[in-house]
């Protein structure tokens, strides 16, 4: 089997709920994404079993947007409970962004954000700046594009240098995107939440269907 590139983003306040959901469909995913929803509702040790139960990379969607000091200290007890990427708000700046880069898992970096209209109010007109940071900032996880935006992903992996940054696409499904125009376009990972847990097709059907729909272009 061909190595996933779908990430869950796994939106769910309930415990049960999140681990079964993630058991029934590691077999397709690359990661999951936990999120304050989840983190608020089971606690941050949801993130040490979803390792234990599932053996996937851990993915901490915290969007840290804070001075220096309180980003080091969230991410060094995210770290510990056993995620492996956290993500951060770039546009805080270049120091807030390093403060959790000194941590002991790697790092995110927010470019633009998917939801129309609010991603181009704020983000969008600075994204070239904070392509920038990710260019100098380097090496961490990756960064986040719009798979709603595919044209949008395109042009933020025209911009990023070469040598491994990730670009990694939520939107899809329930806003909107589609996966394959996301990778088409460039994306390197796809994060699904709402499409995969919460409609009429079982989870692991779900995510099975986009793991192949993504395989074929790649
Ligand atoms: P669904 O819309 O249910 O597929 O979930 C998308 C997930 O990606 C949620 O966890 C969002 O918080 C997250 N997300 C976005 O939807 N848009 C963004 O611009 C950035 C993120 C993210 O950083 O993951």
């Amino acid at each position: 089997m061909r190595e996933s590139r779908l990430i869950l983003a796994l939106d769910v306040y309930d415990r049960e709920k999140a681990l079964e959901i993630a058991e029934r469909t590691a077999d397709y995913l690359w990661a999951i994404k936990v999120n304050w929803p989840l983190i608020t509702g089971s606690g941050l040790k949801i993130i040490t079993e979803l390792k234990q139960v599932t053996g996937l990379p851990i993915i901490a969607d915290l969007k840290l947007a804070d001075i220096p000091n309180t980003n080091r200290m969230i991410a060094s007890k995210v770290f510990e409970a056993g995620a492996d990427y956290i993500i951060v708000h770039g546009f805080v700046g270049r120091d807030s962004v390093e403060a959790v880069m000194g941590g002991l898992g790697k790092t995110i970096i927010v470019v633009e954000m998917s939801h129309p209209p609010g991603a181009k109010e704020f983000i969008q007109p600075v994204v070239d700046k904070l392509i920038e940071l990710a260019n100098e900032l380097k090496p961490f996880g990756g960064v986040i594009a719009p798979a709603t935006r595919p044209e949008r992903v395109s042009y933020i992996r025209s911009k990023l240098q070469e040598g491994g940054i990730k670009i990694l696409t939520p939107g899809v499904g329930a806003q909107g995107g589609k996966a394959k125009n996301a990778v088409k376009a460039g994306a390197d990972y796809v994060i699904v939440g709402r499409f995969i847990y919460g409609s009429d097709t079982p989870p692991r059907e779900a995510a099975r269907g986009l793991y192949e729909e993504i395989s074929e272009v790649v």
